[in-house]
């Protein structure tokens, strides 16, 4: 298929999550400056973009997601001045930063809601979205994303204000003309800035169905919003405005981080004609484990169903839009964890097999911080270690309602709580990992003595060679970043092997999921052919797979990317 060539199709984005990543005064919380200090490090994986979740000024309900001013830098993460020696350094390092873009919603400390809430006749008040209660209750029956319901009532002008998040987090209203103006001015100036693209957080909710209908009840007795929220009727309107005003007029990377998004969707936010965005982050993926309207659980995902969409997103945008590959984000538990193996004995050759898996595909990939040393999930064992709001309130308002019991909903918070993802980076193994002199502002994972950069840079055989190896690859052969890709074997529920072929050239991708051993058939096309192993977590670099004539032995998790020219 012929396809578009683009540097941002060609590069590999890592995700900063800057309160984790990395404190440079000691006061337990990750800064910018700290991040300025690692950069050299990033160099050194070798990764292109830089994926900073929020840096603004924000009282930090949701951990920066719920900002009140786009254009100042959050006290505890450092000042301006500090943002731009850090987007100078990465420059010349010839690393790119991408920021988190969230106009979904702002904090209610935000100017504007200060002005809206104050009247019905305020210049701000059409900022948000205001409406009078029904019967004496919200206006209609929607669940918000962190509990409760999704209207909050304000005693001063007797009306309810939307948001889908926490109340600390009030929806922008994007059908009013200003509201837009503002935030594509908001935006030019971070351009004019030289950052180098956006990461727009649930982008695919700004547009609401007019009248706001009810929505179906769940487990959780609230009503689901996403029918009239998620790709609502104008979104790709907003979008092509925003697109018109702001991205064509700069060289940018753009991911709009799509809730509730299908393929059909994905073409038109993510349309190779350009109109929108560069790529969308989906959901089924994430989401195979999750039970009816509720991601409370500890399901195991099945491989068969992993395999059935990546392969559908995989060939369903071929040639049409733009995928973007992740295992992990700050919204998710360690896929390490999740499908991987994180015990003793298979965690390096599992985490090593999940990044071949992901890194063969067609797409840019995304690398999570700690990723890229095989971080695995918290041992939580108390309610105190958590930080996250999601957790929290899910926690108290299930088990307050008697739906789940609080033996299993602190499992369910433990294996697919947000702070898995969020303890901090794991540097050395001095005290905090590292971290920070001080008092992590959320618990150290125990395991950063045999978990950490310090040891696997002195260790060949590390993870993070492995990552690095992976990231080179992309830039040394172009069926990985443009190749047609093919799934094999759809019925095996241990092995997931795909063929990618570019001009005449084919790569094969095999990777097992299991603890145990296993053979895989070579596809007849590619047996008369001899391959090369590009990479290969058992170090058969050298001496080629184990076959056995038309059978590769395969040991548990192997993972082997084999190139025939
Ligand atoms: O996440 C949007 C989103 O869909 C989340 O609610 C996600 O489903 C959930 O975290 C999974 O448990 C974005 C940000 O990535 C997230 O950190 C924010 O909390 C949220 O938006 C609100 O801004
Ligand atoms: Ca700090």
């Amino acid at each position: 298929m012929k396809m578009e060539r683009a540097w941002w199709k060609e590069s590999v984005v890592y995700q900063i999550y800057p309160r984790s990543f990395c404190d440079s005064n000691g006061d337990g919380i990750g800064d910018l400056n700290g991040i300025t200090g690692k950069l050299d490090y990033l160099k050194e994986l070798g990764i292109d973009v830089i994926w900073l979740s929020p840096v603004y000024q924000s009282p930090g309900d949701d951990n920066g997601y719920d900002i009140s001013d786009y254009r100042n830098i959050m006290k505890e993460f450092g000042t301006m001045e500090d943002y731009d020696r850090m987007l100078a350094k990465a420059h010349e390092l010839g690393i790119k930063i991408m920021m988190d873009l969230v106009v979904n919603h702002t904090s209610d400390e935000h100017a504007w809601f200060v002005e809206s809430r104050k009247s019905e006749d305020n210049e701000y008040r059409d900022y948000y979205i205001w409406r009078d209660g029904k019967d004496g209750k919200e206006p209609n029956n929607w669940g918000s994303c962190f509990g409760g319901p999704a209207w909050e009532y304000d005693e001063r002008t007797g009306q309810y204000y939307l948001h889908l998040f926490s109340k600390k987090q009030p929806d922008l209203n994007w059908e009013n003309p200003k509201v837009r103006e503002s935030v594509f001015d908001m935006m030019v100036w971070w351009c004019e800035k030289g950052i180098d693209g956006f990461r727009m957080d649930v982008i695919s909710l700004i547009s609401k169905c007019p009248g706001l209908p009810d929505g179906a009840v769940g487990k959780s007795g609230y009503g689901d919003f996403a029918a009239y929220c998620a790709n609502g009727p104008r979104v790709h309107e907003y979008l092509q405005e925003m697109n018109r005003k702001v991205l064509s007029k700069y060289d940018l990377i753009t991911v709009g981080e799509c809730s509730g998004v299908t393929v059909e969707e994905a073409k038109r936010y993510a349309s190779a004609s350009g109109e929108e965005l560069n790529m969308v982050f989906q959901f089924e993926h994430m989401d195979i484990d999750g039970g009816e309207s509720f991601k409370w659980n500890h399901n195991k995902i099945p491989l068969t169903e992993l395999k059935k969409i990546m392969s559908k997103w995989q060939t369903e945008l071929a040639g049409k839009a733009w995928n973007s590959l992740y295992w992990c984000n700050h919204d998710q538990p360690r896929m390490l964890s999740r499908i991987g193996n994180d015990s003793q004995e298979y965690r390096e050759v599992s985490a090593k097999m999940l990044g071949t898996c992901l890194h063969m595909m067609q797409g840019t990939p995304y690398v999570y911080q700690g990723e890229e040393l095989g971080m695995t999930n918290y041992p939580f064992t108390s309610l105190e270690e958590f930080r996250d709001i999601e957790s929290i309130n899910a926690y108290r308002e299930l088990t307050g309602k008697g739906i789940v019991s609080p033996e299993e909903m602190f499992d369910y918070i433990s294996y697919k709580g947000r702070d898995n993802a969020r303890t901090p980076m794991q540097w050395d193994d001095s005290p905090q990992a590292g971290f920070t002199t001080g008092s992590p502002w959320i618990p150290v994972n125990p395991n950063y003595r045999e978990i950490n950069a310090k040891e696997q840079m002195e260790r060949e055989t590390s993870v993070f060679y492995y990552y690095k190896k992976l990231i080179r690859l992309r830039k040394d052969y172009e069926i990985i970043v443009y190749g047609d890709y093919e799934l094999l074997l759809p019925d095996s529920g241990e092995l997931y092997v795909y063929l990618r072929s570019y001009q005449g050239e084919k790569l094969l991708v095999v990777c097992s999921y299991t603890d145990q051993e296993t053979v895989c058939e070579i596809p007849k096309e590619l047996r008369e052919r001899t391959g090369k192993v590009l990479i290969s977590n058992y170090g058969r670099e050298e001496t080629g797979l184990e076959s056995a004539g038309d059978k590769i032995a395969l040991k548990p998790y192997e993972a082997a990317a084999v190139l025939y020219t």
